[in-house]
């Protein structure tokens, strides 16, 4: 027994809602291995797995110290024998023989690359690895018939790759502010998903639109995605309706975690060149490298055809870019961000809200607590209360929480 080293932690619950998780923690060493197999199983579509090892990871994640020996971890929630097993031989040796086996197979990293591509899911990534495809470029070379989807998820795939920042974030977020406004004044946008728990970066960038009156947000999507086409800010979109109403979905069945809303999926085309926008990325506009001649070679930035490295601080960026057939061949002064839309009701706001925030498991957290301990459906339109056959009202995260019985936990602290 090391005296000290055990952990003030009388009692941990064991549903990750019920925990503040905050975005930096004591044991990333522990959680980036556990993440690997997590990720590992859900890309071999072994979802149970992935939650175990999810759970594992987000249990580790609210720890107030780090974990240095297997004793500190008696009597905590959520480790399966699995996930201990893994902890102890990273405590013990460094590294788990079973993360490193994983990350060198063919498989995971024909997987990891095939469903970088935007459109491509792990069913299909899966089909193509069998045929031998293991890579975007393998894919290409292929032949094979591909949606839209992916089809601009292959043309944009390094940069739809890159990390988005939160400058970034903002700028998106000032274009569909104007477009929004512009189609519908007095609607109301709000940043979720990852940016509203707090992150510097992103795979994409989530926005909830809702406007006060209700019923004024219907059909406002295919509008605003007109004007933003209009603008030339989308490269590609995707909208889907509502469905809420026509789905027939009783209370008792919100049949699927996917929610209803009216959704727009897009990538954006977003300027680097433009003046007026403060972007903080790695990708200067050209005006800005010319006059900036002088830093180059401090900052590490050299160009070949068709391949930019920028360095930035400590920022380091690899953009090799797809030119495909456009005409210019000096670097390009605008990059492909992945967008995500969503409209709700005003009525509905606090539910989307919370269900859009994520992060995922802390999500699923919500939902599983909702049932198992309060007997409700919680959903992103929705609460309902089996017990008391009715629907809960919310006009904020805070009601509903109390609603399930829970401690408020903000944004910041859901990143389970
Ligand atoms: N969400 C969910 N279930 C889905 C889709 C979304 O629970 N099927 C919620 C949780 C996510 C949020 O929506 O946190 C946004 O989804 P993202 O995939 O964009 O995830 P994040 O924004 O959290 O992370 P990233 O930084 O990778 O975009
Ligand atoms: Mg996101």
């Amino acid at each position: 027994e090391k005296p000290g080293l055990e952990l003030a932690v009388v009692s941990v619950p064991s549903y990750a809602c019920q925990r503040h998780t905050p975005l930096l923690h004591h044991n990333t060493t522990l959680t980036d291995a556990l993440s690997i197999l997590a990720e590992n199983a859900e890309l071999s579509e072994n979802e149970g797995r992935g939650v175990a090892f999810r759970r594992a990871a987000a249990l580790l994640k609210s720890l107030p110290q780090e974990v240095r020996g297997a004793e500190q971890l008696r009597g905590l929630p959520c480790l399966g024998e699995h996930s201990l097993r893994v902890i102890k031989e990273v405590l013990e040796d460094g590294v788990s023989h079973e993360v490193e086996t994983t990350t060198h197979s063919e498989q995971f990293k024909a997987m990891k690359a095939l469903t970088g591509i935007f459109g491509v899911g792990a069913k299909t990534a899966d089909r193509w690895f069998r045929e031998g495809i293991h890579t975007p470029s393998d894919l290409q070379r292929s032949g094979h018939t591909l949606n839209r989807a992916q089809q601009a998820g292959l043309q944009y795939y390094d940069e739809l790759n890159l990390p988005v920042t939160k400058a970034e974030a903002v700028a998106i977020g000032q274009i569909v502010e104007r477009a929004v406004h512009a189609v519908l004044p007095g609607a109301e946008i709000t940043l979720i998903g990852g940016f509203r728990r707090g992150k510097q970066t992103g795979h994409d960038v989530d926005f909830l639109i809702t406007h006060p009156d209700e019923g004024r947000e219907e059909g406002l999507m295919p509008k605003v995605v007109s004007w933003l086409e209009a603008q030339g800010f989308l490269l590609y979109q995707k909208t889907t309706g509502n469905s809420y109403l026509e789905s027939k979905e009783g209370p008792a069945r919100p049949a699927s975690n996917m929610d209803r809303f009216e959704r727009c999926f897009s990538i954006f085309r977003l300027s680097t060149d433009n003046e007026g926008t403060e972007i903080q990325t790695g990708l200067r506009s050209r005006r800005g490298l010319r006059s900036r001649r002088g830093l180059r070679s401090r900052r590490g930035l050299r160009s070949r055809r068709g391949m930019t490295l920028v360095v930035v601080g400590d920022h380091a960026q690899k953009v090799s870019w797809v030119l495909g057939h456009s005409q210019c061949s000096g670097p390009r002064s605008w990059r492909a961000v992945r967008v995500d839309l969503v409209v709700s009701p005003y009525s509905q706001f606090a539910f989307a809200l919370l269900g859009w925030t994520g992060s995922k498991l802390f999500e699923r957290e919500l939902r599983r607590w909702a049932v198992h301990e309060k007997a409700m459906t919680l959903s992103s339109h929705a609460l309902y209360d089996r017990k008391r056959t009715q629907y809960l009202r919310a006009s904020s995260e805070e009601e509903i929480f109390t609603h399930l019985g829970l401690e408020y936990i903000p944004p910041c602290d859901r990143n389970a």
